[in-house]
């Protein structure tokens, strides 16, 4: 018998797009970078997965997330690449692009001062993404207070600052007003290839010159070290060119999907959160035989079983969950301590000593006091929901991550 769950419904958490505000990232949500970004929508789709999780139905969830993350990862986002002028910001645009320069479609640049306003581009390599190529700062006489305010850095959710030659104060002025909107930015060093036909130093030493000037000059301004790449922009898919590219493709998942699913992880917390409370209910008032459809309510075996469905992470939605997500069941099993009674024993020192052979004794020796059997039976059962509901906590949390960096096997 498959318990009842009805006790359980309750109106949907999530509010309208509309009227949906976010809380600033926090460790609650321990996968994701933590830094501000543009997007902070939820689609429509993810109410049914609050449905999904209150009735126990795993499967169902998996595939509301996962449309969830489709849609979030169509969330334009911009990306600011500023710097100094001259220092090869509209030629690292087309190198992202992997386009050349005398392409129609590239950014146009030249020895003498090029881009005189802000002008997008788009990548079918980073699709929903503009790319925007600022004027650079030395150009002009203004105060990076006047060129941050014009160039509308609020509207934007990643920067790239370019440097080449040196790394001046004004590159370490842009990472501490960036840094100071809680946004995420890289350092890109160009030109590179001049360097390196320059230098007489080794190419490794010459690069960890590069590293070490970059962070001594970012650290004397308590700037906290942002990702470093060393590029030439005759040579897109040399040097550090890959490193970045992947490094822009998992923090455009992050800034898509980070604040969104942290939202939905909050929401799903208080859904299980109101599970146990109604179940804890049924426990202090219930027979448990009724309630949880078993035999026996002292097999705890057979108890656990059916806590393990009631929150929809027993075993044959846990080998179905794996399966829609393109991975194996001990991927969601391996830290779930609630697989079998003996393994939650063996991981519980609390259930451990609850259920341990004193105790047992104990329980047959006062069968006739009904009602200290019945309060020992109840503190056990309650244990084991709680254990059981931060199980499903943790494999939710997992399901989450896995959608937007599913997992390698
Ligand atoms: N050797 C070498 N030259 C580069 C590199 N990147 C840019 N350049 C050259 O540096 C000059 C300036 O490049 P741009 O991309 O126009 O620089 P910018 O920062 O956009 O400059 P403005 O638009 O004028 O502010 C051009 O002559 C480029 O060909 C590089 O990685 N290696
Ligand atoms: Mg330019």
């Amino acid at each position: 018998m498959k318990p009842s769950h009805n006790s359980c419904e309750a109106a949907p958490l999530l509010p309208k797009m509309a009227e949906t505000h976010y809380t600033p990232l926090s460790s609650a949500f321990p996968f994701v970078t933590s830094y501000q970004t543009g997007c902070s929508s939820l689609p429509e789709i993810s109410r049914s997965t609050e449905r999904a999780l209150r009735e126990g139905k795993l499967l169902e969830l998996v595939y509301g997330i996962k449309e969830t993350v489709a849609t979030l990862f169509q969330t334009p986002v911009s990306i600011f690449v500023t710097g100094d002028s001259g220092n090869g910001m509209s030629s690292f645009i087309n190198a992202l692009r992997v386009i050349g320069h005398d392409e129609d479609a590239s950014a146009p640049t030249g020895v003498v001062r090029t881009t005189k306003k802000r002008t997008e581009y788009s990548s079918s390599r980073f699709p929903n993404v503009v790319l925007w190529d600022l004027p650079g700062l030395g150009a002009t006489a203004q105060t990076v207070e006047d060129y941050v305010e014009e160039m509308k850095f609020s509207t934007c959710d990643l920067f790239i600052i370019i440097a080449s030659e040196q790394f001046s104060s004004s590159h370490v002025k842009l990472s501490k007003v960036i840094q100071s909107m809680g946004k995420r930015f890289y350092i890109v060093w160009t030109k590179l290839d001049r360097d390196l036909s320059t230098s007489v130093l080794s190419e490794v030493r010459l690069l960890q010159s590069i590293q070490e000037n970059i962070r001594e000059n970012l650290q004397k301004e308590k700037v906290k070290d942002p990702p470093i790449f060393l590029v030439s922009n005759l040579d897109p898919l040399l040097h550090d060119f890959p490193r970045l590219r992947d490094t822009l493709h998992k923090d455009l998942s992050n800034i898509r999907c980070c604040q969104p699913l942290k939202t939905l992880y909050g929401i799903y917390e208080k859904i299980i959160g109101d599970k146990v409370a109604v179940w804890r209910q049924r426990i202090a008032n219930e027979s448990l035989k009724n309630s949880l459809g078993v035999r026996d309510d002292d097999d705890m075996g057979e108890c656990l079983k059916m806590y393990r469905l009631i929150f929809g992470i027993d075993d044959e939605s846990l080998q179905q969950v794996a399966q829609s997500m393109g991975t194996v069941v001990m991927e969601y099993k391996a830290n779930m301590k609630s697989q079998t009674f003996h393994t939650l024993r063996r991981e519980d020192w609390k259930l451990r000593l609850m259920t341990c052979a004193i105790v047992n004794v104990f329980f047959s020796l006062f069968r006739f006091l009904p009602c200290v059997c019945c309060c020992l039976r109840r503190l056990r059962h309650k244990h084991m929901l709680h254990l059981v509901a931060q199980d499903t906590k943790n494999i939710l949390e997992k399901i989450l991550r896995d959608s937007i960096f599913p997992p390698q096997i």
